[in-house]
């Protein structure tokens, strides 16, 4: 039985419960972070001394990072599915987790929080402009790599496709303007037919 330790409308613990349900593997989650606290206590610190979420734990195994968590629970419950064997097939999929962290994050981070998490009077509209107006061409790098590919690596979903495919439903149902992206919406579709997607990602935005 997998713990998985966050509240479900964070977008990294989405990734890990998207990727628990995939993998279909047993499983409980325990609300924590936001206006769940727990992460204050010297218990918590113990499992993530960043005292974020998530984490799990699996068996005596416990690990902190979304995306290292998306890497351990597809490396050794989804190998050849989320998890391609190939190294060259995986490094395909892997860079897209590490491009959803290192090029996409710091710009949606801004939009998401002005818009979703600050009340009107307190939003800096300037940021939030700044980083919507960057990120549209970032998005596009995506679009055009998925022109002739069903999933991000290739003909099937593996493990690159649940990083992007997290922050793209936040991205999409965002009140900003965004470029024309048929292949990125071609993707969400495939996307929205996986119970795991609808169930733990396309949720209102909060
Ligand atoms: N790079 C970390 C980021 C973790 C992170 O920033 N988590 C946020 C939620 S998405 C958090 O713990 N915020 C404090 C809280 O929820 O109280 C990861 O991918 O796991």
């Amino acid at each position: 039985m997998i713990r998985v330790w966050g509240r479900p409308n964070s977008i990294n613990v989405q990734k890990v419960m998207w990727t628990i349900a995939e993998l279909e593997l047993p499983h409980e989650r325990i609300d924590a972070g936001g206006a769940f606290g727990r992460l204050d206590t010297p218990e918590y610190a113990k499992l993530n001394p960043n005292r974020k979420i998530p984490v799990i734990e699996d068996g005596g195994v416990v690990i902190w990072e979304s995306n290292a968590i998306l890497r351990y629970l597809a490396a050794r419950y989804g190998s050849g599915g989320l998890w391609p064997e190939d190294p060259t097939a995986r490094a395909e999929a892997d860079r897209w987790m590490d491009w959803q962290l290192t090029e996409l994050a710091p710009l949606l981070h801004p939009i998401f929080w002005g818009l979703v998490r600050t009340p009107p009077e307190r939003r800096d509209g300037e940021a939030i402009t700044r980083a919507a107006a960057a990120i549209g061409p970032v998005w596009s790098i995506l679009d055009a790599h998925l022109a002739g590919r069903s999933f991000v690596g290739g003909a099937r979903l593996t493990m690159g496709d649940v990083p992007v495919g997290c922050a793209y439903w936040r991205y999409r149902s965002l009140d900003i303007a965004r470029p024309s992206s048929p292949h990125l919406e071609a993707w969400f579709e495939r996307l929205a037919e996986r119970p795991g997607y609808r169930r733990h990602v396309m949720l209102p935005l909060s």
